[in-house]
């Protein structure tokens, strides 16, 4: 018999259970729910440690045979089939087992925020604008005219800091018409924000993002220690401060100095190995990002005395894109120049426009992908599995 606490063994005794009992039990289908009233026993060999003696059994709702996948048996089916019969799916303790460390991680992010004076906020899904480049929006039929939804609380975080709330969190749903077919892209994903005003600088960003890793990842490995959790061993203990390396440094370690596009897989891969080798580390920064690869990320801050660089670094675990951020450009005619040079037209943002134009502090924060840490944290092949319904480009069922 399983339920949220495990699994009890429930034994029938020949020649002391009743018949009837050996019959419904023979008859009744796996995975069904039954209710079993009777007498507990200390048991030796019970992996519990008790066994239980039936009085009465009622089956409440019998499952119908065959399943459509095997919860119990130990050939493992694939992730798709998986997928399709994920109510049955997460009946597996391993599975489960992986949202519990994902809903320790989550309070051990929310308590790190409230500790820093940051303030939860929910902001609109539903966009007349977009805000991280138009190929990856999701167009929707709004009364007749179009509506995106949300790929970022980008725009919203920048004008609540213009609302003078000065540090702000979300953790919300993101959506990305993401095309490619990967292990590390789905299309509906958690995305854990933040925003800071009054910013002094990149490097206050990365301090405050590599402790608030450090306090979440280190109280949920604390939780699933206490919980017995199997997955505690595979989350790693995390100190400050993490590597930061810059990005230039990474192109000449690919053998590409001045490339300045982006990293593919691959090479984002490749710096992870490298980092964890030669410096022993797990999560580390990309550091100085060049304007040409931010090109389309309008709302970056251009370095005053070099305007070929922006403040924005990426937070990488083992050579996965984590999250990534960095000051904003908070006076309203460079802010404007930006979106024409990436292709815009600033009428469009005008509610965002307006809130950079009576006061905006300098400020900055960052964007997190909680389902590709839980993908890291637990060792996960595939991003999929760290959701409980993933959607991706071919999915939007069950
Ligand atoms: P960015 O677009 O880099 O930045 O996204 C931030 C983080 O979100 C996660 N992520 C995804 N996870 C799963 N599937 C996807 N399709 C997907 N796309 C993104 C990644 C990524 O690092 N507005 C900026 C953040 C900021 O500057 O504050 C933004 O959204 O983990």
């Amino acid at each position: 018999m399983r339920d949220v606490s495990g699994t009890t063994q429930v034994t029938l005794k020949k020649g002391t259970s009743p018949p009837e009992l050996f019959r419904l039990f023979e008859e009744t289908p796996r995975e069904s729910v039954v209710e079993v009233e009777g007498t507990v026993r200390r048991s030796e060999r019970a992996h519990r440690g008790v066994e239980l003696l039936p009085d009465r059994v009622s089956v409440i709702s019998r499952a119908e045979v065959p399943l459509p996948l095997g919860v119990v048996d130990k050939v493992g089916a694939e992730l798709p089939t998986r997928l399709d019969h994920r109510v049955l799916d997460l009946r597996k303790p391993g599975v489960r087992a992986i949202f519990e460390l994902r809903a320790r991680l989550l309070a051990g992010f929310r308590a790190a925020f409230v500790q820093r004076g940051f303030l939860e906020v929910e902001t609109p899904k539903l966009l007349r604008q977009g805000a991280e480049g138009g190929a990856t929006l999701f167009t929707i039929d709004y009364f007749g005219a179009p509506a995106y939804l949300a790929q970022s609380p980008q725009l919203y975080k920048q004008m609540l800091i213009g609302a003078g709330l000065e540090r702000v969190f979300e953790i919300a749903p993101a959506f990305r018409a993401e095309p490619s077919d990967t292990v590390r892209h789905i299309t509906e994903f958690t995305s854990l924000d933040a925003e800071v005003g009054y910013l002094d600088g990149a490097e206050e960003l990365r301090g405050l993002l590599e402790d608030i890793v450090v306090d979440a990842v280190g109280s949920c490995r604390r939780a699933l220690e206490e919980a017995k959790n199997p997955l505690a061993a595979s989350v790693p203990e995390v100190k400050a401060p993490f590597p930061r390396i810059p990005f230039a440094t990474c192109e000449e370690w690919l053998g590409r100095p001045g490339a300045e596009s982006d990293f593919g897989t691959e090479e984002e891969k490749a710096i992870g190995d490298r980092i964890g080798k030669e410096l022993g580390a797990s999560f580390y920064f990309i550091t100085d990002y060049p304007t040409v690869v931010k090109a389309q990320t309008f709302y970056a801050w251009r370095r005053d005395d070099d305007p070929t660089k922006t403040g924005y670094f990426d937070l990488g675990y083992k050579g996965l894109e984590i999250a990534s951020g960095g000051p904003r450009e908070h006076r309203p005619d460079r802010l404007q120049a930006n979106l024409l040079s990436a292709g815009l037209d600033p009428s469009k943002f005008a509610g965002y426009l307006e809130a950079f134009r009576f006061g905006m502090p300098p400020h900055g924060g960052w964007g997190l992908g909680i389902d590709r840490l839980v993908q890291a944290l637990a060792g996960l092949a595939n991003i999929r599995e760290s959701r409980l319904f993933p959607r991706d480009r071919y999915r939007l069922e069950p």
